[in-house]
Protein backbone atom coordinates (compact mmCIF):
# COMPACT_ATOMS: atom_id res chain seq x y z
CA UNK A 1 0.00 0.00 0.00
CA UNK A 2 2.91 2.79 1.17
CA UNK A 3 5.03 1.65 -1.99
CA UNK A 4 1.69 2.23 -4.35
CA UNK A 5 1.32 5.75 -3.06
CA UNK A 6 4.61 6.52 -3.12
CA UNK A 7 4.98 5.11 -6.60
CA UNK A 8 2.03 7.28 -7.75
CA UNK A 9 3.73 10.31 -5.78
CA UNK A 10 7.24 9.68 -6.99
CA UNK A 11 5.52 9.56 -10.30
CA UNK A 12 3.88 12.79 -10.07
CA UNK A 13 6.97 14.62 -9.06
CA UNK A 14 8.58 13.24 -12.32
CA UNK A 15 5.89 14.12 -14.41
CA UNK A 16 5.96 17.62 -13.36
CA UNK A 17 10.12 18.04 -13.55
CA UNK A 18 9.75 16.51 -17.18
CA UNK A 19 7.05 18.77 -18.39
CA UNK A 20 8.73 21.97 -16.61
CA UNK A 21 12.04 20.98 -18.45
CA UNK A 22 10.25 20.51 -21.79
CA UNK A 23 8.08 24.19 -21.19
CA UNK A 24 11.69 25.84 -20.87
CA UNK A 25 12.99 24.15 -23.59
CA UNK A 26 10.68 24.94 -25.80
CA UNK A 27 10.85 28.77 -24.25
CA UNK A 28 14.26 29.22 -25.73
CA UNK A 29 15.38 26.91 -28.45
CA UNK A 30 12.33 27.71 -30.76
CA UNK A 31 12.24 30.31 -33.01
CA UNK A 32 8.88 30.23 -35.47
CA UNK A 33 10.55 28.43 -38.34
CA UNK A 34 8.82 30.65 -40.28
CA UNK A 35 10.09 34.06 -38.61
CA UNK A 36 13.81 32.47 -39.33
CA UNK A 37 13.23 31.17 -42.91
CA UNK A 38 11.84 35.03 -43.69
CA UNK A 39 14.31 36.05 -42.25
CA UNK A 40 17.37 34.18 -43.43
CA UNK A 41 15.76 34.94 -47.02
CA UNK A 42 16.70 38.16 -46.01
CA UNK A 43 20.12 37.66 -46.06
CA UNK A 44 21.26 41.59 -45.87
CA UNK A 45 20.49 44.12 -43.52
CA UNK A 46 21.68 47.53 -42.38
CA UNK A 47 22.84 47.72 -38.41
CA UNK A 48 22.87 51.66 -37.39
CA UNK A 49 25.33 53.00 -34.40
CA UNK A 50 24.27 56.43 -33.81
CA UNK A 51 23.61 58.58 -30.69
CA UNK A 52 25.03 61.86 -29.37
CA UNK A 53 28.18 60.31 -29.34
CA UNK A 54 28.59 61.18 -32.81
CA UNK A 55 29.19 64.80 -32.06
CA UNK A 56 32.87 63.48 -31.11
CA UNK A 57 33.79 61.06 -33.57
CA UNK A 58 34.97 58.76 -31.18
CA UNK A 59 33.38 54.69 -30.38
CA UNK A 60 29.83 54.64 -29.24
CA UNK A 61 29.90 53.74 -25.29
CA UNK A 62 33.59 52.36 -24.97
CA UNK A 63 35.31 56.23 -25.57
CA UNK A 64 32.73 57.33 -21.98
CA UNK A 65 35.69 57.73 -19.67
CA UNK A 66 38.48 57.33 -22.51
CA UNK A 67 38.50 60.05 -25.00
CA UNK A 68 36.03 61.82 -23.25
CA UNK A 69 35.37 62.31 -20.21
CA UNK A 70 32.39 60.63 -18.31
CA UNK A 71 31.12 64.37 -17.07
CA UNK A 72 31.29 65.76 -20.70
CA UNK A 73 29.88 62.41 -22.87
CA UNK A 74 26.69 62.30 -20.67
CA UNK A 75 25.96 66.09 -21.41
CA UNK A 76 26.61 65.40 -25.09
CA UNK A 77 22.83 64.87 -25.51
CA UNK A 78 21.59 68.43 -24.89
CA UNK A 79 23.76 69.48 -27.71
CA UNK A 80 22.41 66.44 -29.86
CA UNK A 81 20.58 68.57 -32.74
CA UNK A 82 20.56 66.36 -35.92
CA UNK A 83 18.86 68.73 -38.04
CA UNK A 84 19.54 66.94 -41.26
CA UNK A 85 18.30 63.21 -40.52
CA UNK A 86 15.89 62.15 -42.44
CA UNK A 87 14.50 58.35 -41.37
CA UNK A 88 13.47 58.30 -44.94
CA UNK A 89 16.79 58.84 -46.84
CA UNK A 90 18.04 56.22 -44.46
CA UNK A 91 15.54 53.63 -45.54
CA UNK A 92 16.21 54.49 -48.91
CA UNK A 93 19.52 54.10 -48.55
CA UNK A 94 19.56 50.72 -47.33
CA UNK A 95 16.60 49.65 -49.90
CA UNK A 96 18.70 50.62 -52.64
CA UNK A 97 22.20 48.65 -51.40
CA UNK A 98 19.66 45.74 -51.55
CA UNK A 99 19.49 45.34 -47.60
CA UNK A 100 15.93 43.79 -46.38
CA UNK A 101 16.14 44.79 -42.71
CA UNK A 102 17.28 47.39 -41.02
CA UNK A 103 18.40 47.48 -36.78
CA UNK A 104 19.18 50.28 -35.02
CA UNK A 105 20.91 50.86 -31.47
CA UNK A 106 17.79 52.24 -29.46
CA UNK A 107 20.32 52.10 -26.63
CA UNK A 108 24.03 51.42 -26.19
CA UNK A 109 26.61 50.78 -23.35
CA UNK A 110 26.19 54.58 -22.50
CA UNK A 111 22.57 54.63 -21.75
CA UNK A 112 21.38 56.80 -24.20
CA UNK A 113 17.63 56.13 -25.54
CA UNK A 114 16.68 57.19 -29.11
CA UNK A 115 13.07 57.00 -28.40
CA UNK A 116 11.30 58.91 -25.63
CA UNK A 117 10.93 56.52 -23.14
CA UNK A 118 8.62 56.65 -20.50
CA UNK A 119 11.15 55.17 -17.71
CA UNK A 120 13.85 57.57 -18.04
CA UNK A 121 14.62 61.03 -19.05
CA UNK A 122 18.30 60.45 -20.75
CA UNK A 123 16.70 60.11 -24.06
CA UNK A 124 16.05 62.04 -27.44
CA UNK A 125 13.08 63.97 -26.28
CA UNK A 126 14.95 65.55 -24.20
CA UNK A 127 17.40 66.58 -26.45
CA UNK A 128 17.37 70.02 -28.66
CA UNK A 129 16.36 67.81 -31.51
CA UNK A 130 13.32 65.66 -29.55
CA UNK A 131 12.48 63.76 -33.00
CA UNK A 132 11.34 60.18 -32.37
CA UNK A 133 14.11 58.41 -34.20
CA UNK A 134 12.99 54.77 -33.40
CA UNK A 135 9.29 55.51 -34.23
CA UNK A 136 10.47 57.91 -37.87
CA UNK A 137 12.89 54.98 -38.60
CA UNK A 138 10.10 52.30 -37.75
CA UNK A 139 7.33 54.11 -39.89
CA UNK A 140 9.53 54.86 -42.64
CA UNK A 141 10.74 51.00 -43.09
CA UNK A 142 6.98 49.69 -42.81
CA UNK A 143 6.20 51.96 -45.30
CA UNK A 144 9.00 50.78 -47.26
CA UNK A 145 8.85 47.35 -47.06
CA UNK A 146 12.05 46.98 -44.77
CA UNK A 147 11.79 44.93 -41.91
CA UNK A 148 12.56 46.94 -38.25
CA UNK A 149 14.78 45.74 -35.78
CA UNK A 150 16.63 47.23 -32.49
CA UNK A 151 19.83 46.99 -30.84
CA UNK A 152 19.12 47.07 -26.88
CA UNK A 153 22.73 46.73 -24.75
CA UNK A 154 21.81 44.89 -21.90
CA UNK A 155 24.87 46.66 -19.71
CA UNK A 156 24.60 49.86 -18.89
CA UNK A 157 27.01 51.88 -17.93
CA UNK A 158 24.91 55.31 -17.39
CA UNK A 159 22.45 53.49 -15.42
CA UNK A 160 22.99 54.15 -11.66
CA UNK A 161 21.26 51.04 -10.88
CA UNK A 162 23.69 48.74 -13.22
CA UNK A 163 26.14 48.11 -11.28
CA UNK A 164 29.00 48.66 -12.93
CA UNK A 165 30.07 52.20 -14.84
CA UNK A 166 32.76 51.13 -17.44
CA UNK A 167 34.71 48.63 -19.38
CA UNK A 168 35.59 45.56 -17.39
CA UNK A 169 33.83 46.90 -14.40
CA UNK A 170 37.22 49.74 -13.51
CA UNK A 171 34.23 51.86 -11.70
CA UNK A 172 31.56 50.53 -9.97
CA UNK A 173 28.36 52.26 -8.39
CA UNK A 174 27.67 53.12 -4.77
CA UNK A 175 24.29 52.24 -5.08
CA UNK A 176 23.22 49.72 -7.59
CA UNK A 177 20.56 47.85 -7.68
CA UNK A 178 20.55 44.90 -10.30
CA UNK A 179 17.12 43.57 -10.13
CA UNK A 180 15.58 46.98 -9.78
CA UNK A 181 18.03 47.51 -13.49
CA UNK A 182 16.39 44.36 -14.87
CA UNK A 183 12.86 45.43 -14.54
CA UNK A 184 13.84 48.57 -16.10
CA UNK A 185 15.33 46.41 -19.23
CA UNK A 186 11.85 44.54 -18.83
CA UNK A 187 9.86 47.51 -19.02
CA UNK A 188 11.87 49.75 -21.75
CA UNK A 189 12.51 46.38 -24.48
CA UNK A 190 8.62 45.70 -23.76
CA UNK A 191 7.88 49.60 -24.95
CA UNK A 192 10.04 49.16 -28.06
CA UNK A 193 7.36 46.18 -28.79
CA UNK A 194 4.02 48.06 -27.77
CA UNK A 195 5.24 51.42 -29.24
CA UNK A 196 7.22 50.38 -32.49
CA UNK A 197 5.94 46.35 -32.94
CA UNK A 198 6.22 44.48 -34.34
CA UNK A 199 9.43 43.90 -34.42
CA UNK A 200 11.67 41.49 -37.24
CA UNK A 201 14.93 41.00 -34.39
CA UNK A 202 15.70 42.45 -31.05
CA UNK A 203 19.62 41.96 -31.09
CA UNK A 204 20.97 42.50 -27.03
CA UNK A 205 24.41 43.24 -26.38
CA UNK A 206 27.00 43.64 -23.49
CA UNK A 207 25.87 40.38 -22.29
CA UNK A 208 29.20 39.41 -20.48
CA UNK A 209 29.51 41.70 -17.94
CA UNK A 210 29.21 40.03 -14.78
CA UNK A 211 25.92 41.36 -13.36
CA UNK A 212 23.73 39.49 -16.35
CA UNK A 213 23.18 36.04 -16.09
CA UNK A 214 21.74 32.95 -17.83
CA UNK A 215 18.66 32.98 -15.19
CA UNK A 216 18.23 36.66 -16.68
CA UNK A 217 19.19 36.25 -20.03
CA UNK A 218 16.75 32.85 -20.34
CA UNK A 219 14.03 34.75 -18.40
CA UNK A 220 13.64 38.14 -20.93
CA UNK A 221 13.96 36.11 -24.05
CA UNK A 222 10.83 34.11 -22.74
CA UNK A 223 9.22 37.12 -21.26
CA UNK A 224 9.84 39.25 -24.88
CA UNK A 225 8.67 35.60 -26.52
CA UNK A 226 5.32 36.09 -25.00
CA UNK A 227 5.01 39.97 -26.18
CA UNK A 228 5.52 38.78 -29.55
CA UNK A 229 5.86 35.26 -30.76
CA UNK A 230 7.34 35.87 -34.43
CA UNK A 231 10.10 38.41 -32.47
CA UNK A 232 13.94 36.84 -33.31
CA UNK A 233 16.46 37.27 -30.62
CA UNK A 234 20.32 36.80 -30.64
CA UNK A 235 22.52 34.84 -28.45
CA UNK A 236 23.59 37.72 -26.30
CA UNK A 237 20.39 37.49 -24.55
CA UNK A 238 22.25 35.40 -22.80
CA UNK A 239 25.70 34.06 -21.47
CA UNK A 240 26.54 31.26 -24.21
CA UNK A 241 28.52 32.98 -26.73
CA UNK A 242 32.29 32.27 -27.69
CA UNK A 243 33.68 35.93 -27.84
CA UNK A 244 34.13 37.51 -31.36
CA UNK A 245 33.24 34.09 -32.97
CA UNK A 246 30.03 34.51 -31.89
CA UNK A 247 29.21 31.04 -31.93
CA UNK A 248 26.84 29.38 -28.86
CA UNK A 249 28.09 27.10 -26.04
CA UNK A 250 25.76 24.73 -24.26
CA UNK A 251 22.68 26.26 -26.95
CA UNK A 252 20.32 23.77 -25.38
CA UNK A 253 20.58 26.17 -21.64
CA UNK A 254 21.36 29.59 -23.14
CA UNK A 255 18.54 30.98 -25.01
CA UNK A 256 19.27 33.01 -28.45
CA UNK A 257 17.71 32.04 -32.09
CA UNK A 258 21.22 32.53 -33.71
CA UNK A 259 24.93 33.36 -33.34
CA UNK A 260 26.53 36.76 -33.76
CA UNK A 261 30.16 36.61 -34.97
CA UNK A 262 31.62 40.27 -35.15
CA UNK A 263 33.58 42.02 -37.04
CA UNK A 264 34.33 38.41 -39.19
CA UNK A 265 33.10 36.09 -41.14
CA UNK A 266 31.13 33.21 -40.03
CA UNK A 267 32.54 29.11 -40.30
CA UNK A 268 29.45 26.98 -42.82
CA UNK A 269 26.64 26.58 -40.92
CA UNK A 270 23.73 24.98 -41.92
CA UNK A 271 22.47 23.79 -38.39
CA UNK A 272 21.93 26.99 -36.61
CA UNK A 273 21.62 30.29 -37.70
CA UNK A 274 23.88 33.00 -37.77
CA UNK A 275 24.24 36.73 -38.66
CA UNK A 276 28.19 38.38 -38.74
CA UNK A 277 27.59 42.22 -38.20
CA UNK A 278 30.64 44.21 -39.55
CA UNK A 279 31.14 47.54 -39.96
CA UNK A 280 31.56 49.45 -43.73
CA UNK A 281 34.78 51.37 -41.98
CA UNK A 282 36.65 50.40 -38.72
CA UNK A 283 34.26 52.25 -35.96
CA UNK A 284 30.93 51.37 -34.92
CA UNK A 285 30.11 55.30 -34.36
CA UNK A 286 31.01 57.96 -37.07
CA UNK A 287 34.66 58.72 -37.06
CA UNK A 288 35.39 61.52 -39.62
CA UNK A 289 37.58 59.88 -42.22
CA UNK A 290 37.30 56.51 -41.25
CA UNK A 291 38.76 53.91 -43.16
CA UNK A 292 36.11 52.44 -45.81
CA UNK A 293 36.19 49.30 -47.18
CA UNK A 294 36.48 48.72 -51.07
CA UNK A 295 33.38 47.56 -53.41
CA UNK A 296 34.90 44.61 -54.23
CA UNK A 297 36.00 44.17 -50.14
CA UNK A 298 32.17 44.48 -49.36
CA UNK A 299 30.43 42.52 -52.13
CA UNK A 300 32.95 39.83 -51.30
CA UNK A 301 32.07 40.42 -47.82
CA UNK A 302 28.47 39.51 -48.52
CA UNK A 303 28.90 36.18 -50.80
CA UNK A 304 31.13 34.88 -48.19
CA UNK A 305 29.05 35.17 -45.51
CA UNK A 306 25.77 33.94 -47.49
CA UNK A 307 27.83 31.13 -49.00
CA UNK A 308 28.32 30.12 -44.98
CA UNK A 309 24.58 30.19 -44.89
CA UNK A 310 24.63 32.79 -43.35
CA UNK A 311 23.22 36.68 -43.13
CA UNK A 312 25.51 39.81 -43.63
CA UNK A 313 24.15 43.13 -40.62
CA UNK A 314 26.57 45.85 -41.90
CA UNK A 315 26.92 48.37 -39.98
CA UNK A 316 26.95 52.82 -41.17
CA UNK A 317 27.66 55.53 -38.27
CA UNK A 318 25.66 58.10 -39.46
CA UNK A 319 26.80 61.75 -38.72
CA UNK A 320 26.17 64.03 -36.16
CA UNK A 321 23.56 66.47 -38.60
CA UNK A 322 21.97 63.59 -39.46
CA UNK A 323 23.20 62.03 -42.62
CA UNK A 324 24.42 58.95 -43.49
CA UNK A 325 28.48 60.22 -45.11
CA UNK A 326 27.82 60.19 -48.99
CA UNK A 327 31.03 58.48 -49.61
CA UNK A 328 29.10 55.20 -47.86
CA UNK A 329 25.92 55.67 -49.25
CA UNK A 330 28.08 55.58 -52.57
CA UNK A 331 29.53 52.49 -51.31
CA UNK A 332 26.23 51.14 -50.49
CA UNK A 333 24.63 52.15 -53.65
CA UNK A 334 27.41 50.18 -55.46
CA UNK A 335 26.61 47.41 -53.48
CA UNK A 336 22.71 47.20 -54.42
CA UNK A 337 23.94 47.48 -58.16
CA UNK A 338 25.25 44.18 -57.80
CA UNK A 339 22.53 42.67 -56.21
CA UNK A 340 20.07 44.23 -58.86
CA UNK A 341 21.80 41.85 -61.19
CA UNK A 342 22.54 38.89 -59.42
CA UNK A 343 20.03 39.15 -56.24
CA UNK A 344 18.49 35.68 -57.36
CA UNK A 345 21.82 34.54 -56.45
CA UNK A 346 21.93 35.83 -52.88
CA UNK A 347 18.36 36.01 -51.46
CA UNK A 348 16.13 32.79 -50.43
CA UNK A 349 19.26 31.04 -51.04
CA UNK A 350 20.96 28.43 -49.01
CA UNK A 351 24.86 28.48 -48.33
CA UNK A 352 26.94 25.97 -50.46
CA UNK A 353 26.85 22.96 -51.18
CA UNK A 354 30.50 23.96 -52.11
CA UNK A 355 32.17 25.47 -48.57
CA UNK A 356 33.49 28.99 -49.12
CA UNK A 357 37.35 29.30 -49.19
CA UNK A 358 40.14 31.11 -50.75
CA UNK A 359 38.74 30.18 -53.99
CA UNK A 360 35.26 31.78 -53.29
CA UNK A 361 31.75 30.48 -52.28
CA UNK A 362 28.48 28.95 -53.25
CA UNK A 363 24.75 29.41 -52.92
CA UNK A 364 21.92 26.95 -54.10
CA UNK A 365 18.33 27.41 -54.25
CA UNK A 366 15.84 24.30 -55.66
CA UNK A 367 17.77 22.73 -58.77
CA UNK A 368 20.38 25.33 -59.20
CA UNK A 369 24.05 26.15 -57.80
CA UNK A 370 25.44 29.67 -58.29
CA UNK A 371 29.09 29.50 -57.64
CA UNK A 372 31.27 32.92 -56.50
CA UNK A 373 34.88 31.90 -58.58
CA UNK A 374 36.90 34.92 -56.40
CA UNK A 375 40.46 33.69 -56.70
CA UNK A 376 41.37 31.39 -59.84
CA UNK A 377 44.37 28.59 -58.85
CA UNK A 378 47.30 30.19 -59.89
CA UNK A 379 47.31 27.96 -63.15
CA UNK A 380 44.91 25.90 -64.66
CA UNK A 381 41.24 25.25 -64.05
CA UNK A 382 39.51 25.49 -60.71
CA UNK A 383 38.48 21.81 -60.14
CA UNK A 384 35.56 21.50 -58.43
CA UNK A 385 34.37 17.90 -56.90
CA UNK A 386 31.73 16.11 -58.74
CA UNK A 387 28.62 16.43 -56.03
CA UNK A 388 25.95 13.71 -55.00
CA UNK A 389 23.56 15.03 -57.61
CA UNK A 390 23.86 14.96 -61.09
CA UNK A 391 24.63 18.26 -63.06
CA UNK A 392 23.26 18.38 -66.51
CA UNK A 393 24.28 22.13 -67.26
CA UNK A 394 27.07 25.08 -66.72
CA UNK A 395 26.24 28.66 -67.21
CA UNK A 396 28.21 31.41 -66.79
CA UNK A 397 25.82 35.11 -65.44
CA UNK A 398 29.20 37.25 -65.40
CA UNK A 399 29.38 36.99 -68.97
CA UNK A 400 31.68 35.27 -71.55
CA UNK A 401 32.21 31.92 -72.07
CA UNK A 402 33.29 28.97 -69.26
CA UNK A 403 35.25 26.16 -70.36
CA UNK A 404 34.14 22.59 -68.59
CA UNK A 405 35.94 19.39 -68.87
CA UNK A 406 34.54 16.58 -66.29
CA UNK A 407 36.76 13.79 -65.17
CA UNK A 408 35.82 11.27 -63.16
CA UNK A 409 36.24 13.00 -59.92
CA UNK A 410 35.77 16.70 -60.48
CA UNK A 411 34.46 19.02 -62.83
CA UNK A 412 37.03 21.68 -64.00
CA UNK A 413 35.76 25.02 -64.95
CA UNK A 414 37.89 27.57 -67.06
CA UNK A 415 36.62 31.12 -67.86
CA UNK A 416 39.46 33.41 -70.05
CA UNK A 417 41.12 35.74 -68.31
CA UNK A 418 39.41 38.52 -69.92
CA UNK A 419 36.17 37.06 -68.85
CA UNK A 420 36.77 36.92 -65.26
CA UNK A 421 35.22 39.21 -63.29
CA UNK A 422 37.40 41.16 -60.47
CA UNK A 423 34.48 41.08 -58.02
CA UNK A 424 33.35 37.54 -58.67
CA UNK A 425 33.10 35.47 -62.03
CA UNK A 426 29.18 33.78 -61.16
CA UNK A 427 28.68 30.47 -62.64
CA UNK A 428 25.22 29.02 -62.77
CA UNK A 429 25.13 25.03 -62.26
CA UNK A 430 21.79 23.47 -63.13
CA UNK A 431 21.18 19.42 -61.06
CA UNK A 432 18.46 17.27 -61.56
CA UNK A 433 17.07 17.62 -58.22
CA UNK A 434 16.78 20.11 -54.88
CA UNK A 435 20.63 21.01 -54.60
CA UNK A 436 20.05 21.54 -50.76
CA UNK A 437 20.00 18.10 -50.86
CA UNK A 438 23.92 17.87 -51.77
CA UNK A 439 26.05 16.80 -49.00
CA UNK A 440 28.52 20.03 -48.47
CA UNK A 441 31.88 19.78 -49.84
CA UNK A 442 35.14 21.72 -49.40
CA UNK A 443 37.17 22.19 -52.52
CA UNK A 444 40.62 21.30 -51.33
CA UNK A 445 43.94 22.87 -52.65
CA UNK A 446 44.67 19.50 -53.64
CA UNK A 447 41.31 19.86 -55.91
CA UNK A 448 42.82 23.22 -57.29
CA UNK A 449 46.26 22.15 -58.27
C1 LIG B 1 29.83 44.92 -29.20
C2 LIG B 1 29.78 46.37 -28.80
O1 LIG B 1 30.58 46.60 -27.69
C3 LIG B 1 30.14 47.25 -29.96
O2 LIG B 1 30.13 48.61 -29.59
C4 LIG B 1 29.16 47.03 -31.08
O3 LIG B 1 27.87 47.45 -30.69
C5 LIG B 1 29.16 45.55 -31.45
C6 LIG B 1 28.09 45.20 -32.45
O4 LIG B 1 28.97 44.73 -30.32
O5 LIG B 1 31.13 44.51 -29.56
C7 LIG B 1 32.13 44.25 -28.68
C8 LIG B 1 31.89 43.57 -27.53
C9 LIG B 1 32.95 43.34 -26.65
C10 LIG B 1 34.21 43.79 -26.95
C11 LIG B 1 34.44 44.45 -28.13
C12 LIG B 1 33.39 44.68 -29.00
N1 LIG B 1 35.26 43.59 -26.04
O6 LIG B 1 35.04 42.99 -24.96
O7 LIG B 1 36.42 44.00 -26.31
Amino acid sequence: MMSLLKRIFLSCILLVFVTSCATIEKDFSKAEPKAIKEWQDMRFGMFIHWGPVSLTGHEIGWSRGRETSIEEYDQLYKKFNPTEFNADEWVKTAKDAGMKYMVLTTKHHDGFCLWPSKYTDYHIGNTPFKCDVVGELAAACKQQGIQFGTYYSVCDWWHPDYPLGSPRGKSKKAEHNMPRYFEYLKNQTKELIDNYGPLGLMWFDGEWEKPWTREYGNELYAFLKRAQPTLLINNRVSKGRHGMAGTTKQAHLNAGDFDTPEQRIGGFNRERSWETCMTICKQWAWKPKDKMKSKQECIRTLLQTVGGDGNLLFNVGPMPDGRIEPRQVERLKEMGQWLKQYGDTVYGTRGGPFKPGEWGASTCKENKIFLFVMNWPKEGPLRIPVPSMKVTNIAIKSGGTVNVNRTEKAIELDVPADDRNSISTVIELTTDGNALQIKPVTISKKDRE
